[in-house]
């Protein structure tokens, strides 16, 4: 690699970087998907793939569309921040510079280096249109670079969606999909392989792509997105040797009810809770190459099974109660009326707003909550609620459950205009401390739109 690809690297790698939040989608200024998540020194790095609208230069619009890689890492889930460009298409020695299809990558570590592993389309040699997919490796001392690409691709395969795996006794095993889903032992210097691709096999009928490897408690899990009828679900084999034979186990989540076809995933254990990242199209309702990275907590039964996971607007991690606890992407909701929706459908990168509203018949007391809202340890003086009414009415915030103990009540003249309300907490709440779930109540009126909540 020669020294200006070294330095563009490098400078990307140390971008200025941007501080993003929690719920889902966890990256909230940008698509990305297929998610790639790994603790490395007490951070959880996430590896996604960088979906972009097609440029000028790229011929297909309805099609994915990638030209680099970022990475992003957070220290309690919560807050993500966002390392820059590590890989791109114009850089990478053997990338094909206008082709746009840097698809799902992965990362790991080994021998004090960090490997990024992606796949892409290489330069045609002369004369040549297509040169089909290559899996390429760049190398890094820290988890977010800078990364130094290798000049060639993996030799001996081709295809997608890369997995590096890491046995308890150091071997690297890669997954990918190429003629169906294949895997191979790796030799130690994690460029080359040290055994002929296996081909999974006894899974049901399906298209299968996406695979991600990884053990718990002596099981092996390789674990896939899965076409069943028209889109994928995520399913899984389980086995007790690395290279199978694999059982097949069924979907540890069901296909999306948006339009995406796609789904892709990982799994991180932080704490000793696992944790599935995996991408929906939250931002781009009507066009599903243009995905969001969500991450939802994953549980396992006593024989190791996966239970399967129902995605939330939620999301993962304990929310402070002093910033701003977007309460729209909530984790329960009463039966009716209510919906998490665009503040402003021209730009879903505006964020959502929960609404809440009653009919002339109905007249129920609607509600949302939000779990793991961290009270601290200070006392709290107010709250505040960023809220839209059209008649106004009475909302109130409660801790723990809809009739647990009152924080605070905000009696709203109605005017359709956005407005931040924000009024004394009740007397005797003013020490909550601590982790409770949050409950925001309309007691009274018939239409409110609320965005944030916050408590100082
Ligand atoms: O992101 C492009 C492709 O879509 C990935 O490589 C697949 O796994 C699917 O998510």
């Amino acid at each position: 690699m020669n020294l200006s690809r070294i330095l563009l690297t490098a400078a990307a790698a140390l971008l200025s970087s941007i501080s993003l939040s929690a719920q889902n989608p966890i990256i909230r200024d940008d698509f990305s998907a297929d998610p790639s998540a790994h603790l490395f020194n007490g951070r959880v790095y996430v590896y996604p793939s960088h979906d972009i609208p097609a440029p000028p230069d790229y011929y297909r619009r309805d099609w994915f569309c990638m030209a680099d890689y970022h990475v992003y890492s957070s220290d309690n889930l919560v807050d993500w921040v966002d390392h820059g460009v590590i890989v791109d298409q114009v850089t990478a020695p053997w990338v094909r510079d206008n082709g746009y299809s840097m698809w799902a990558p992965d990362c790991n570590f080994k021998n004090g280096k960090y490997y990024f592993y992606f796949p892409a389309g290489q330069k045609p040699k002369t004369g040549a249109f297509f040169a089909g997919n290559g899996i390429g490796v760049a190398v890094s001392d820290t988890p977010y670079g800078p990364f130094v690409c290798e000049e060639k691709p993996i030799q001996g395969i081709g295809g997608i969606d890369p997995c590096i795996f890491i046995d308890d006794d150091g071997t690297p095993y890669l997954a990918w999909s190429g003629r169906g889903l294949q895997l191979a032992r790796l030799k130690d210097n994690m460029l080359e392989l040290d055994s002929e691709p296996i081909t999974l096999t006894g899974i049901p009928r399906g298209q299968t792509e996406g695979p991600f490897l990884f053990k718990r408690n002596g099981k092996y899990y390789y674990t896939f997105p899965w076409v069943e009828d028209s889109r994928e679900a995520l399913a899984y084999c389980m086995s007790d040797n690395p290279l199978g034979p694999y059982e097949f186990k069924g979907k540890f989540m069901e296909q999306s009810e948006t339009i995406c076809w796609t789904n892709h995933h990982s799994f991180v254990e932080v704490d000793g809770q696992w944790i599935l990242f995996y991408h929906h199209n939250d931002y781009s309702p009507y066009f599903d190459k243009n995905r969001s990275v969500c991450a939802d907590y994953v549980g396992f039964n006593p024989d190791g099974t996966i239970i399967p996971v129902v995605p939330t607007l939620r999301g993962v991690g304990v929310t402070k109660a002093t910033s701003l606890i977007q309460i729209d992407r909530y984790s329960d909701k009463s039966e009716k009326y209510v919906a998490s929706e665009f503040v402003n459908a021209s730009n879903p990168f505006d964020g959502w707003k929960a609404v809440l509203w009653n009919t002339t018949q109905e007249k129920e007391p609607r509600w949302i909550s939000y779990n793991r809202v961290d009270f601290g340890k200070d006392k709290l003086n107010t709250a505040t609620v960023r809220l839209l009414s059209n008649a106004g009415g009475k909302l109130e915030l409660r801790a723990d459950s809809i009739d647990g103990p009152l924080l605070a009540q905000f009696n709203v003249n109605g005017n359709f205009l956005w407005v931040e309300k924000t009024v004394i907490l009740e007397q005797d709440i003013k020490d909550i401390k601590g982790i409770h779930d949050l409950y925001l109540l309309m007691t009274d009126g018939n239409h409110f739109e609320v965005d944030w909540v916050n408590f100082k």
